[in-house]
Protein backbone atom coordinates (compact mmCIF):
# COMPACT_ATOMS: atom_id res chain seq x y z
CA UNK A 1 0.00 0.00 0.00
CA UNK A 2 1.70 3.41 -0.88
CA UNK A 3 0.45 4.97 2.40
CA UNK A 4 2.39 8.70 1.22
CA UNK A 5 0.46 9.10 -1.79
CA UNK A 6 -2.50 9.72 0.96
CA UNK A 7 -3.05 13.56 2.21
CA UNK A 8 -2.69 14.13 5.79
CA UNK A 9 -6.74 14.51 6.03
CA UNK A 10 -7.57 10.92 4.18
CA UNK A 11 -5.06 9.61 6.46
CA UNK A 12 -6.89 11.04 9.34
CA UNK A 13 -10.35 10.49 8.29
CA UNK A 14 -9.34 6.73 7.43
CA UNK A 15 -7.99 6.38 11.38
CA UNK A 16 -11.09 8.21 12.34
CA UNK A 17 -13.28 5.20 10.42
CA UNK A 18 -10.97 2.37 11.99
CA UNK A 19 -11.34 4.17 15.85
CA UNK A 20 -15.41 4.43 14.63
CA UNK A 21 -15.26 0.70 13.70
CA UNK A 22 -13.79 -0.20 17.05
CA UNK A 23 -15.96 1.43 19.24
CA UNK A 24 -19.30 0.08 17.18
CA UNK A 25 -17.74 -3.35 17.48
CA UNK A 26 -17.34 -3.18 21.39
CA UNK A 27 -20.35 -1.28 21.71
CA UNK A 28 -22.11 -4.11 19.62
CA UNK A 29 -20.64 -6.82 21.98
CA UNK A 30 -21.28 -5.15 25.06
CA UNK A 31 -24.98 -5.15 23.83
CA UNK A 32 -24.89 -8.82 22.75
CA UNK A 33 -23.63 -10.32 25.63
CA UNK A 34 -25.57 -8.05 28.44
CA UNK A 35 -28.82 -8.56 26.47
CA UNK A 36 -28.33 -12.50 26.40
CA UNK A 37 -30.63 -13.23 29.36
CA UNK A 38 -33.71 -11.78 27.55
CA UNK A 39 -32.84 -14.46 25.09
CA UNK A 40 -34.73 -18.19 25.55
CA UNK A 41 -31.77 -20.89 26.58
CA UNK A 42 -32.21 -22.21 22.55
CA UNK A 43 -30.80 -19.24 21.03
CA UNK A 44 -28.11 -18.03 23.56
CA UNK A 45 -25.24 -20.02 21.94
CA UNK A 46 -26.01 -17.52 18.59
CA UNK A 47 -26.48 -14.34 20.61
CA UNK A 48 -23.28 -15.57 22.01
CA UNK A 49 -21.45 -16.13 19.18
CA UNK A 50 -22.56 -12.79 17.50
CA UNK A 51 -20.74 -11.16 20.34
CA UNK A 52 -17.93 -13.14 20.00
CA UNK A 53 -17.34 -11.93 16.24
CA UNK A 54 -17.90 -7.94 17.28
CA UNK A 55 -15.55 -8.92 20.19
CA UNK A 56 -12.75 -10.62 17.64
CA UNK A 57 -13.66 -7.47 15.32
CA UNK A 58 -13.41 -4.77 17.86
CA UNK A 59 -9.57 -6.31 18.66
CA UNK A 60 -8.60 -6.65 15.37
CA UNK A 61 -9.52 -2.59 14.68
CA UNK A 62 -7.86 -1.95 17.67
CA UNK A 63 -5.14 -3.83 15.97
CA UNK A 64 -5.51 -2.05 12.62
CA UNK A 65 -5.64 1.36 14.49
CA UNK A 66 -2.20 0.97 16.36
CA UNK A 67 -0.61 -0.24 12.98
CA UNK A 68 -2.32 2.62 11.21
CA UNK A 69 -0.32 5.76 13.52
CA UNK A 70 3.03 3.78 13.75
CA UNK A 71 3.37 3.11 10.19
CA UNK A 72 3.67 7.18 9.24
CA UNK A 73 4.77 10.13 10.52
CA UNK A 74 2.31 13.39 10.23
CA UNK A 75 3.91 15.69 11.89
CA UNK A 76 5.34 17.62 9.25
CA UNK A 77 2.27 18.43 7.25
CA UNK A 78 3.20 15.73 4.98
CA UNK A 79 2.38 11.83 4.86
CA UNK A 80 5.78 10.04 5.64
CA UNK A 81 6.10 6.52 6.25
CA UNK A 82 8.22 5.79 9.18
CA UNK A 83 9.31 2.53 7.67
CA UNK A 84 7.34 0.02 9.95
CA UNK A 85 4.47 -1.44 7.30
CA UNK A 86 1.15 -1.30 8.24
CA UNK A 87 -0.18 -5.02 9.25
CA UNK A 88 -2.87 -5.72 6.39
CA UNK A 89 -3.18 -9.35 7.88
CA UNK A 90 -4.90 -8.19 10.32
CA UNK A 91 -7.81 -8.04 8.26
CA UNK A 92 -7.99 -11.68 6.86
CA UNK A 93 -7.14 -12.84 10.00
CA UNK A 94 -10.24 -11.29 11.47
CA UNK A 95 -11.97 -12.64 8.35
CA UNK A 96 -10.71 -15.88 8.98
CA UNK A 97 -12.12 -16.05 12.25
CA UNK A 98 -15.15 -14.01 11.75
CA UNK A 99 -16.83 -15.02 8.30
CA UNK A 100 -17.86 -18.29 9.04
CA UNK A 101 -18.97 -17.52 12.47
CA UNK A 102 -20.97 -15.21 11.10
CA UNK A 103 -22.68 -17.94 8.91
CA UNK A 104 -23.22 -20.12 12.05
CA UNK A 105 -24.81 -17.62 13.77
CA UNK A 106 -27.82 -17.53 10.84
CA UNK A 107 -28.04 -21.25 11.10
CA UNK A 108 -27.82 -21.57 14.81
CA UNK A 109 -30.79 -18.88 15.34
CA UNK A 110 -32.48 -21.12 12.68
CA UNK A 111 -32.67 -24.02 15.05
CA UNK A 112 -32.63 -26.36 12.11
CA UNK A 113 -32.50 -30.50 13.43
CA UNK A 114 -29.19 -31.42 15.00
CA UNK A 115 -28.04 -32.99 11.29
CA UNK A 116 -29.00 -30.38 9.06
CA UNK A 117 -27.12 -27.83 11.54
CA UNK A 118 -23.64 -29.84 11.91
CA UNK A 119 -24.05 -30.00 7.58
CA UNK A 120 -24.67 -26.49 7.38
CA UNK A 121 -22.60 -25.07 9.45
CA UNK A 122 -19.66 -27.47 8.48
CA UNK A 123 -20.00 -26.52 4.87
CA UNK A 124 -20.91 -22.58 4.78
CA UNK A 125 -17.92 -22.48 7.18
CA UNK A 126 -15.65 -24.50 5.58
CA UNK A 127 -16.50 -22.72 2.46
CA UNK A 128 -16.16 -19.12 4.16
CA UNK A 129 -12.88 -19.91 5.18
CA UNK A 130 -11.62 -21.44 1.70
CA UNK A 131 -12.80 -17.95 0.13
CA UNK A 132 -10.45 -16.01 2.98
CA UNK A 133 -7.89 -18.30 2.47
CA UNK A 134 -7.34 -17.78 -1.29
CA UNK A 135 -8.24 -14.03 -1.32
CA UNK A 136 -4.93 -13.66 0.71
CA UNK A 137 -2.09 -14.02 -1.39
CA UNK A 138 -3.79 -12.40 -4.39
CA UNK A 139 -3.98 -9.38 -1.38
CA UNK A 140 -0.10 -9.02 -0.57
CA UNK A 141 0.93 -9.67 -4.29
CA UNK A 142 2.01 -6.56 -6.46
CA UNK A 143 1.78 -8.96 -9.71
CA UNK A 144 -2.08 -8.04 -11.15
CA UNK A 145 -2.44 -11.34 -12.69
CA UNK A 146 -1.62 -12.96 -9.12
CA UNK A 147 -4.19 -10.84 -7.53
CA UNK A 148 -6.64 -11.74 -10.94
CA UNK A 149 -5.84 -15.50 -10.15
CA UNK A 150 -6.76 -15.57 -6.62
CA UNK A 151 -9.80 -13.53 -6.82
CA UNK A 152 -11.11 -16.16 -9.29
CA UNK A 153 -10.18 -18.43 -7.13
CA UNK A 154 -11.73 -17.05 -4.00
CA UNK A 155 -14.92 -16.67 -6.26
CA UNK A 156 -16.12 -19.95 -6.43
CA UNK A 157 -16.57 -20.37 -2.84
CA UNK A 158 -18.61 -17.27 -2.53
CA UNK A 159 -20.55 -18.07 -5.48
CA UNK A 160 -21.40 -21.56 -4.10
CA UNK A 161 -22.17 -20.00 -0.16
CA UNK A 162 -25.07 -17.04 -2.40
CA UNK A 163 -26.22 -20.25 -3.58
CA UNK A 164 -26.35 -22.33 -0.91
CA UNK A 165 -27.75 -19.41 1.43
CA UNK A 166 -30.42 -18.61 -2.02
CA UNK A 167 -31.27 -22.15 -2.80
CA UNK A 168 -29.60 -24.45 -0.39
CA UNK A 169 -31.29 -22.58 2.76
CA UNK A 170 -35.21 -21.77 1.12
CA UNK A 171 -36.70 -24.95 2.10
CA UNK A 172 -35.41 -24.62 5.77
CA UNK A 173 -36.49 -20.65 6.00
CA UNK A 174 -39.96 -21.71 4.37
CA UNK A 175 -40.29 -23.88 7.78
CA UNK A 176 -39.31 -20.83 9.99
CA UNK A 177 -42.09 -19.40 12.06
CA UNK A 178 -44.46 -16.72 10.01
CA UNK A 179 -42.98 -14.07 12.95
CA UNK A 180 -39.39 -14.43 11.56
CA UNK A 181 -39.54 -15.51 7.88
CA UNK A 182 -39.09 -12.19 6.68
CA UNK A 183 -36.40 -10.99 9.37
CA UNK A 184 -34.46 -14.49 8.15
CA UNK A 185 -34.70 -13.20 4.38
CA UNK A 186 -33.22 -10.00 5.15
CA UNK A 187 -30.79 -11.34 6.80
CA UNK A 188 -29.74 -13.56 3.90
CA UNK A 189 -29.98 -10.39 1.46
CA UNK A 190 -27.81 -8.42 3.90
CA UNK A 191 -25.64 -10.88 4.38
CA UNK A 192 -25.30 -11.60 0.61
CA UNK A 193 -25.19 -7.10 -0.01
CA UNK A 194 -22.78 -6.14 2.60
CA UNK A 195 -20.39 -9.40 1.43
CA UNK A 196 -20.39 -8.55 -2.67
CA UNK A 197 -18.64 -5.39 -1.26
CA UNK A 198 -15.39 -6.96 -0.95
CA UNK A 199 -14.90 -9.19 -3.73
CA UNK A 200 -15.26 -5.53 -5.63
CA UNK A 201 -12.85 -3.59 -3.75
CA UNK A 202 -10.63 -6.01 -4.16
CA UNK A 203 -10.35 -5.68 -8.11
CA UNK A 204 -10.04 -1.75 -7.48
CA UNK A 205 -5.94 -1.84 -7.86
CA UNK A 206 -6.74 -4.03 -11.56
CA UNK A 207 -8.75 -1.64 -12.91
CA UNK A 208 -6.49 1.51 -12.46
CA UNK A 209 -7.65 2.57 -9.14
CA UNK A 210 -4.68 4.09 -7.33
CA UNK A 211 -3.51 6.70 -5.27
CA UNK A 212 -5.13 8.69 -1.80
CA UNK A 213 -8.69 8.58 -2.62
CA UNK A 214 -8.60 4.37 -4.46
CA UNK A 215 -6.80 3.70 -0.81
CA UNK A 216 -9.32 6.19 1.43
CA UNK A 217 -12.42 4.43 -0.78
CA UNK A 218 -11.03 0.87 -0.14
CA UNK A 219 -10.18 1.47 3.99
CA UNK A 220 -13.50 3.60 4.88
CA UNK A 221 -15.42 0.75 2.85
CA UNK A 222 -14.41 -2.04 3.56
CA UNK A 223 -14.46 -0.62 7.46
CA UNK A 224 -18.30 0.33 6.53
CA UNK A 225 -19.13 -3.09 4.75
CA UNK A 226 -17.64 -4.78 8.13
CA UNK A 227 -20.06 -2.66 10.48
CA UNK A 228 -22.65 -4.25 7.97
CA UNK A 229 -22.05 -7.19 7.83
CA UNK A 230 -21.22 -8.00 11.74
CA UNK A 231 -23.17 -5.39 14.08
CA UNK A 232 -26.34 -4.80 11.75
CA UNK A 233 -26.46 -7.97 10.95
CA UNK A 234 -26.13 -9.88 14.71
CA UNK A 235 -28.80 -7.15 15.50
CA UNK A 236 -31.41 -8.71 12.82
CA UNK A 237 -29.75 -12.21 14.18
CA UNK A 238 -30.58 -10.13 17.79
CA UNK A 239 -34.04 -9.35 16.61
CA UNK A 240 -34.91 -13.10 15.03
CA UNK A 241 -33.94 -14.64 18.74
CA UNK A 242 -35.76 -12.55 20.56
CA UNK A 243 -38.88 -12.99 18.29
CA UNK A 244 -38.54 -16.47 18.87
CA UNK A 245 -38.08 -16.69 22.55
CA UNK A 246 -41.36 -14.61 22.91
CA UNK A 247 -43.08 -16.88 20.92
CA UNK A 248 -42.10 -19.36 23.43
CA UNK A 249 -42.56 -17.72 26.38
CA UNK A 250 -46.12 -16.97 24.86
CA UNK A 251 -46.90 -20.37 24.39
CA UNK A 252 -45.36 -20.75 28.28
CA UNK A 253 -47.90 -17.87 29.60
CA UNK A 254 -50.79 -19.48 27.85
CA UNK A 255 -50.67 -22.31 29.96
CA UNK A 256 -50.47 -20.97 33.20
CA UNK A 257 -52.64 -17.77 32.32
CA UNK A 258 -55.71 -19.26 34.13
CA UNK A 259 -53.92 -19.15 37.78
CA UNK A 260 -52.03 -15.65 36.75
CA UNK A 261 -55.04 -14.03 36.40
CA UNK A 262 -57.24 -16.09 39.15
CA UNK A 263 -54.34 -14.96 41.12
CA UNK A 264 -54.67 -11.14 39.76
CA UNK A 265 -58.28 -10.94 40.59
CA UNK A 266 -57.99 -11.98 44.50
CA UNK A 267 -55.27 -9.51 44.90
CA UNK A 268 -57.01 -7.04 42.74
CA UNK A 269 -57.95 -3.91 45.50
CA UNK A 270 -61.58 -3.27 46.05
C1 LIG B 1 -11.89 -11.69 -1.07
C2 LIG B 1 -10.91 -12.01 -2.19
C3 LIG B 1 -11.46 -11.77 -3.53
C4 LIG B 1 -12.65 -12.62 -3.81
C5 LIG B 1 -13.60 -12.68 -2.67
C6 LIG B 1 -13.29 -12.20 -1.41
C7 LIG B 1 -14.38 -12.18 -0.43
C8 LIG B 1 -14.38 -11.64 0.76
C9 LIG B 1 -15.51 -11.57 1.63
C10 LIG B 1 -15.29 -11.10 2.86
C11 LIG B 1 -16.27 -10.91 3.84
C12 LIG B 1 -15.94 -10.34 4.98
C13 LIG B 1 -16.85 -10.05 6.03
C14 LIG B 1 -16.35 -9.40 7.08
C15 LIG B 1 -17.13 -9.05 8.17
O1 LIG B 1 -16.78 -8.25 8.94
C16 LIG B 1 -11.34 -12.42 0.14
C17 LIG B 1 -11.87 -10.18 -0.84
C18 LIG B 1 -14.92 -13.33 -2.95
C19 LIG B 1 -16.84 -12.01 1.19
C20 LIG B 1 -18.25 -10.43 5.97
Amino acid sequence: MELEALSVGQYSFIQNAYSFGFAVMAAATLFFWLMKSEIAPAYRLAITITGLVTAVAAYHYLQIMLSWGAAVDVTSGEVISTGKPFNQAYRYVDWLLTVPLLLIELILVMRLSRQETIKRTTVLGGAAALMIVLGYPGEVSSAGGLRFVFWVLSMIPFVYIVYQLVVGLKESISQQPESVKNLINISVYLVIGSWLFYPIVYLFPLVGLEGGAAITAVEVGYTVADIVAKAVFGVFIFMIAMRKSQEIEGTASTVSKPAAAAENETSKPS
